[in-house]
């Protein structure tokens, strides 16, 4: 799963990138807005700390997410076809907006998170519309060679999706079937991709409070409640700051601007929900250890999720909640207890689930 961070130019995309995924970047790398980046960023997760502490593994894995620093984008950008690859291979996009001040960087005009927002969403629907197009004169010249339902059925989907866009709203927001779904999947549409915006906010010395209130002071909170969007805030100038220091001292450092938590690590687990994902633990003294899956996953296949063979050789999983088993304190007190269960392949597998998975393999 990617998520590729865009924007405009100078905004901190790649300050961003650099933090998220303690990727170093070169001064070249810096100074080529247009290359892509890609990198790793942990999901940070209380739940699979607490459990590591009862277990004290030699092996403690979190989640991860994988982020590209894709560039400035503009119409030209969206020209270029190594941007547009690297753009449309990703998951989800975050959206960084500047809302920052600072004269010694420039920005086109007023700050206006929301004129931006406006400004690349239609950069994005002009792109697909732009496809759409192209494939519909071809789907009329085939279709009157050949009547074909299946084609028929992409034409009107295509022509669906080109009124939705006219009428300037992202395909993301387009009612849709799961068979309609896979159908323009090989499309990869810019517009259709859930969508972070991230408002990268000035220091202050109430950075809790403004950063909570930074989505309504600047007009984002109709467009983040839209399907398949959200927006969050961090203030790159702290987060860097953060960056570089230990544990203990950012955990000061942060409650001196009245924070609980870095921005990133609300980022990470903004993009994670938007992705549709969850995660799963399995514990044990070797290794405790989150694994993601979608939403709606079937033991059996979150099993597969661990290793081929698991999902082969399935036979069943104990399966028990984060906290019950937490508050058991062990395995053994939670089978006494009854909590932990026996699910079998069909289970639909939770959010915070700790599963041990018994195969024949
Ligand atoms: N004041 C302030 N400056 C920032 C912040 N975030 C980034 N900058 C500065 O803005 C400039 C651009 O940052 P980058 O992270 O390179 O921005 P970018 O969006 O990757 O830029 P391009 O790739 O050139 O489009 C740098 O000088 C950063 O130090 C911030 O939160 N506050
Ligand atoms: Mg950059």
């Amino acid at each position: 799963m990617k998520t590729g961070i865009i924007g405009l130019p100078q905004v901190g995309k790649s300050s961003l990138f650099r933090m998220l995924t303690k990727v170093q970047l070169s001064e070249h790398a810096f100074a080529n807005p247009r290359e892509a980046h890609v990198g790793m960023a942990k999901v940070p997760d209380d739940r699979l700390d607490r459990l590591a502490a009862l277990y004290n593994p030699k092996k403690l894995v979190h989640a991860s997410v994988e982020y590209v620093d894709l560039g400035a984008i503009g119409q030209e950008a969206l020209k270029e076809t190594t941007y547009l690859g690297h753009l449309r291979q990703v998951d989800a996009v975050a959206h960084v907006l500047r809302a920052f001040e600072d004269p010694a960087i420039a920005h086109v005009g007023q700050i206006d998170p929301l004129r931006d927002i406006k400004n690349v969403e239609f950069d994005l629907m002009v792109s697909d519309l732009g496809q759409i197009e192209k494939r519909l004169e071809r789907l009329e010249k085939d279709l009157k060679k050949m009547r074909s339902p299946e084609l028929e059925r992409e034409n009107d989907l295509l022509l669906r999706s080109k009124a939705h866009l006219e009428a300037e709203k992202p395909l993301r927001e387009m009612e849709i079937n799961e068979e309609d779904k896979r159908r323009i999947r090989g499309f990869m549409f810019l517009s259709a991709k859930p969508m972070l915006f991230v408002l990268n906010v000035s220091e202050s010395s109430e950075l809790g409070k403004e950063l909570e209130n930074a989505v309504t002071k600047f007009n984002l909170t109709e467009i983040a409640s839209r399907p398949n969007a959200a927006a969050t805030a961090i203030c790159g100038k702290v987060e860097a700051e953060l960056s570089e220091m230990s544990d203990a001292d950012a955990g000061e450092f942060l409650s001196s601007y009245g924070l609980q938590e870095s921005g990133l690590v609300r980022l990470v687990r903004n993009t994670y929900t938007l992705l549709g994902l969850i995660s799963f633990f399995t514990v044990g003294e070797d290794e405790c250890r989150a694994w993601t899956i979608p939403v709606g996953t079937r033991a059996v296949e979150a099993a597969g999720a661990i290793h081929s063979d698991l999902e082969k050789h399935f036979i069943r999983a104990e399966t028990i909640h984060w906290d019950q088993l937490l508050e058991a304190g062990s395995e053994a007190n939670a089978r006494a207890h009854g909590t932990l269960r026996l699910e079998g392949k069909d289970y639909l597998v939770k959010d915070g689930d700790v599963m041990h998975i018994r195969h024949s393999g």
